[in-house]
């Protein structure tokens, strides 16, 4: 029975997952395929003022998509948050 209630919550888990990152490369802004904390610090990197093109291999407006984590059609520091919980989540 435990079991069964464990691989339940991994279920809801993928499915909440699916919801935030529809595209698959939401979160990934150094383009290396996965979603981690070296994503994070580009996004701080980004945030704190850096331009796109000395921290990303990605085109402006490719990272700018990537990089709104939260889809609210910008990208802040609402964004890190929800990259930290994306990447908390895998
Ligand atoms: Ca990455
Ligand atoms: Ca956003």
């Amino acid at each position: 029975m435990r079991d069964i209630v464990l691989v339940e919550g991994n279920n809801h888990l993928n499915v909440e997952m699916t919801a935030i990152a529809p595209l698959g490369l939401i979160g990934d802004l150094n383009d290396d395929g996965a979603i981690n904390v070296l994503d994070l610090t580009t996004l701080e990197l980004y945030v704190g003022g850096y331009p796109i093109s000395q921290i990303s291999p990605l085109s402006e407006a490719e990272f700018l998509r990537r990089a709104d984590v939260n889809g609210d059609g910008k990208v802040n520091v609402l964004d890190i948050t929800a990259l930290e919980i994306l990447i908390a989540q895998r």
